[in-house]
């Protein structure tokens, strides 16, 4: 097992958060069984462009490191290339930091070709500035069990012009399954379902609120993987769910956010988030017992940096029967337990509030020999009356706008719902 010294730096940010964030980094190097032997901050007014912190605290780590046995120092911060270099000569152990950990970690979890990818892309796109004066942390081969499943068979010696032709290959793979997503996402929207996706915090209990809800709709489908770990959902998975007389929507569960998310991750995982971007709602999901308000904050940032921050929200904290305390926040939110099942009906019933409050009754008449039209009416929509005459078939039903725009020529009247 790897020991590690947690590096975080003070500067605009307080002694205590600089600590939240370091536990935070802590947790995450957990996950690639890193063992956390000792933390360090340093309290700054400015970055020393050479090394990152200071002189004399490199001085101190230097000595810590030979105490403690150090053989990995992990700093919180993105450290520029020339950084990376001058630390690692003058601690002489390994430096990494933050986002080539969690880095690590997504290359690890990843499943699915789409995820395997694009993790890939985000760690070369990480590596290629970093390349030129690179000493041997980056590329270092199965050195520490963190990164068995590191940057692959990126070595040091591989060229800058091999890992740029490297990320033009995987961006054209990335591509092509975006094109099939679209096709399919396509295939959604004419039947003008409306999606809601689950977004929030690594953690926070998106996966397990999926679950519940599909087990209160009656889902017999396979639960997805709820775990205790970060980052135990990479991929992303859709359910076409539907209360009992109610239209249907697709749930979607992807992956979580944490702070200090290497921008390479954000811009390679574009096509998982593509999913987020096009819903029509957001459950944001928030965890209740071990509430912090920069998890809230964190994901909103991220939703704006992916261009999804103007999606409607619903708030939704979890763990409701372990939190001791009820969260401070000045919005709305539901409090759940994925556990007791306590307040999920009242989620199912403010997302129907929410995708369904512009609906309203209409009136159609589907002439027979259009019976598909009356099929697909039946299995996405709330027939309320059916009266067959003469002429064709009379359907009373409600409809979205979207619903109402698509059926347009079958509409002879309409009331509010
Ligand atoms: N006690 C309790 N535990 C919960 C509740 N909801 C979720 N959990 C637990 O919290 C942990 C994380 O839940 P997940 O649903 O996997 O979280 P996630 O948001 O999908 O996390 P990632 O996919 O890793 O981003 C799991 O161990 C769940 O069992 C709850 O209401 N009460
Ligand atoms: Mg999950």
């Amino acid at each position: 097992m790897d020991q590690a010294l947690l590096i975080g730096l003070a500067y605009k940010t307080s002694y205590e958060e600089t600590m939240d964030s370091l536990i935070e980094l802590e947790h995450l190097a957990l996950a690639l069984n890193i063992k956390t032997k000792d933390k360090v901050i340093q309290n700054a007014k400015e970055i020393t462009p050479r090394t990152y912190i200071g002189s004399g605290k490199v001085a101190e780590v230097k000595t810590m490191i030979s105490v403690l046995d150090i053989n990995l120092v992990i700093f919180d911060d993105t450290l520029s290339p020339a950084q990376l270099k001058n630390l690692e000569k003058d601690l002489d152990v390994q430096v990494i930091d933050r986002s080539f950990l969690i880095l690590s970690i997504f290359a690890e979890r990843a499943q699915s070709k789409e995820a395997v990818l694009e993790v890939s892309l985000a760690q070369k796109m990480y590596l290629l500035p970093r390349l030129v004066g690179m000493s041997n942390s980056l590329s270092r081969q199965g050195g520490g069990s963190y990164n068995a499943k590191g940057p692959g068979e990126t070595k040091l010696e591989l060229d800058r012009r091999r890992l740029s032709n490297e990320i033009t290959f995987i961006k054209r793979e990335l591509e092509k399954i975006k094109e099939e997503k679209n096709i399919s996402r396509k295939q959604r929207q004419k039947n003008r379902i409306p999606v809601v996706a689950l977004v929030g915090y690594t953690n926070a209990g998106k996966s397990s609120i999926m679950n519940s809800l599909s087990s209160r709709l009656n889902h017999d489908s396979d639960p997805v993987l709820e775990k205790d770990m970060l980052f135990a959902t990479l991929d992303t998975k859709a359910k076409r769910l539907q209360k009992d007389n109610h239209p249907p929507f697709i749930l979607i569960d992807t992956v979580g956010f944490v702070s200090k998310l290497p921008h390479e991750l954000i811009r390679s995982f574009e096509s998982t988030l593509s999913d987020v971007i096009q819903a029509d709602l957001l459950l944001h999901i928030v965890d209740g017992a071990y509430f912090n308000h920069r998890q809230i904050d964190t994901t909103r940032d991220v939703l704006k940096s992916i261009g999804a921050d103007h999606i409607e929200r619903l708030l939704v904290l979890t763990k409701k029967e372990i939190a001791l305390t009820t969260p401070p926040i000045h919005e709305d939110y539901i409090f759940v337990s994925n556990r007791t099942g306590e307040n999920i009906d009242e989620v199912i019933n403010a997302i129907y509030g929410h995708i369904y409050k512009t609906s309203l009754i209409y009136l159609l008449k589907i002439p027979f020999h259009q019976g598909h039209i009356y099929n697909q009416l039946k299995e996405n929509n709330t027939i309320l009356e059916t009266r067959y005459e003469e002429d064709g078939t009379y359907v009373k039903t409600i409809l979205t706008p979207d619903q109402a725009i698509l059926y347009g020529s079958y509409i002879i009247s309409k009331s509010a719902s």
